[in-house]
């Protein structure tokens, strides 16, 4: 059955035996079991903590969160009151249709729409779509925004990020190429900072202490890699990247992050983050990520 419609969830599999789990709460995808392209053994290539709320209580710790319509607290007017990292994690999308069921994958298409309690809080007019495919060795996701507005105004600004939480040992990880692309480092807290950014020349970038780089206008292609795993994370339209890993001094204090959680993961997160996407009504915005299991 490749693809398995239960109340909550949506399971896919792949005839060649890599599998996803995907929630309607935050169309969170929550597994995503790949043999690389060297072997076929299926294992599991995202980290969800143990602690992580999968009732819809709150947004998952793990997996891959949406991040819409705000990246991080809110800094635009029209998503002043919005909690961090907006709202389209913690809504239950509906699923509207199976895309492709066929030897090369198997794809499915979520929908979101404003609600009572959305528009509560964000009165702007949209349409998301979020398309998941499995392959045999890839996952893609691709996230759709439209502005229904039926004229060009009230315009729609917002930002976008798949925060990927791959599952890798913290301790060696490392992410290329990030060499001389400018970032702003969230681990500092002083906002002036943030407003200018740091470029540094090393090749790698490791999460060996507490990381929260956002870097901007990055390459769009990604190596995650460590001694006995190696995932590419592709990006089209998400102009931005983040790399985040909390350890021990910020890891210790997340209520629903597993004993010592930080150290198997590595977040690199495509996003749309420094600046705001501004669509006229009518207009569309994809951004997609393609994510293969190398190694
Ligand atoms: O993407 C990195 C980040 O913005 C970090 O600053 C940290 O807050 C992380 O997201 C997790 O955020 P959350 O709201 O899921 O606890």
């Amino acid at each position: 059955m490749p693809v398995d419609k239960q109340s909550d969830r949506i399971v896919l599999n792949h005839p060649k035996g890599s599998s996803a789990e995907i929630l309607l709460y935050g169309a969170t995808v929550i597994s995503w079991k790949s043999g690389s392209t060297s072997s076929s053994l299926p294992t599991e290539r995202l980290f969800v903590s143990s602690k992580a709320a999968l009732d819809g209580s709150k947004p998952v710790r793990g997996g891959i969160p949406v991040v819409f319509p705000c990246f991080g607290a809110p800094t635009h007017p029209d998503h002043s009151k919005l909690s961090q990292h907006g709202f389209a994690r913690s809504e239950t999308w509906s699923l509207d249709s199976v895309v492709m069921d066929n030897e090369a994958g198997v794809s499915v298409k979520l929908t979101l729409d404003p609600n009572g309690r959305v528009t509560e809080k964000f009165d702007k007019p949209f349409h998301l779509e979020y398309v998941v495919t499995l392959a045999e060795h890839q996952l893609s996701t691709d996230l759709h925004v439209k502005n229904t507005a039926q004229s060009t105004t009230p315009t729609l600004e917002f930002q976008a990020l798949l925060h990927n939480y791959i599952r890798a040992p913290s301790e060696e990880v490392l992410i290329t190429p990030l060499q001389g692309v400018s970032y702003y480092d969230k681990t500092e807290s002083t906002e002036e900072l943030r407003t200018h950014p740091k470029i540094e020349q090393r090749s790698a970038v490791d999460v060996k202490k507490f990381t929260d780089f956002a870097y901007e206008n990055a390459p769009g292609k990604y190596e995650v890699t460590w001694s006995s795993g190696k995932v590419e994370v592709k990006a089209t339209n998400f102009k931005d990247v983040v790399v985040w890993n909390p350890q021990q001094e910020v890891g210790s204090k997340i209520g629903d992050m597993e004993d010592g959680g930080w150290e198997r993961y590595v977040c690199v997160e495509p996003g749309y983050v420094r600046g705001f996407v501004k669509l006229e009504g009518g207009q569309t915005w994809v951004g997609q990520q393609v994510l293969t299991a190398k190694l």
